[in-house]
C-alpha cells in the first residue's frame, strides 16, 4: 500500500506541476508572470499556445481582476533598442502552430497589479480566443530576477 500511495502521490504532484488549460483545440502550456520585485505594479506574463487544430485562432485580449489592465504587447527591435508595441489586433494563433510568448517577445503586460506578487502567487485571468471562446488560466509568479530588462 505504502508504494501505491507514493506512486498516487507523485501523480498528483506531476499533473499539478504541467500547469496547463485548454480550450477547443487550442492547449494553453505553463502560464507564468514575472515582476521586477514582489511589490511591483507591472509584471510581464508568459505563456504556450499550440493549436492543435485546422482553423486559425487569434488571442484578442486577456482580462484578470488582479491588474488595473492586461494588455498583449510584442518587443521590436529599433536599432539597439528593445521597444514594447501594443498588439492592436490580438496575436494570431496559426492553424497547427505553437505561438510563445517569451522574454524579448510577446507578452502580456500586467499594468497596475493590485496586490504584492511573490513568488508562487497564482494571477488568476481570462483568455478571451476569437474562435475558441474564453479560457481561465492562472499565471504563476516566479523568477523575479528575470523581469529586470522589462521597464516601463
Ligand atoms: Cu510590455
Amino acid at each position: 500500500m505504502k508504494a501505491l500511495a507514493f506512486f498516487l502521490a507523485a501523480g498528483l504532484a506531476g499533473s499539478a506541476a504541467a500547469h496547463e488549460y485548454r480550450v477547443g483545440s487550442l492547449h494553453i502550456d505553463h502560464p507564468v508572470i514575472r515582476v521586477a520585485s514582489p511589490v511591483s505594479k507591472t509584471g510581464a506574463g508568459f505563456l504556450t499556445i499550440v493549436n492543435r487544430g485546422k482553423q486559425p485562432d487569434r488571442l484578442v485580449a486577456v482580462i484578470t481582476d488582479a491588474a488595473n489592465r492586461a494588455d498583449l504587447h510584442g518587443t521590436i527591435q529599433q536599432g539597439n533598442v528593445m521597444q514594447m508595441r501594443a498588439q492592436a489586433d490580438g496575436v494570431p494563433i496559426p492553424a497547427g502552430g505553437t505561438v510563445t510568448f517569451a522574454p524579448g517577445g510577446l507578452h502580456v503586460m500586467f499594468i497596475g497589479l493590485k496586490a504584492p506578487v511573490p513568488d508562487g502567487r497564482m494571477i488568476k485571468a481570462r483568455l478571451q480566443f476569437a474562435r475558441a471562446g474564453a479560457v481561465d488560466v492562472a499565471f504563476k509568479a516566479e523568477g523575479a530576477a528575470a523581469a529586470q530588462h522589462h521597464q516601463h
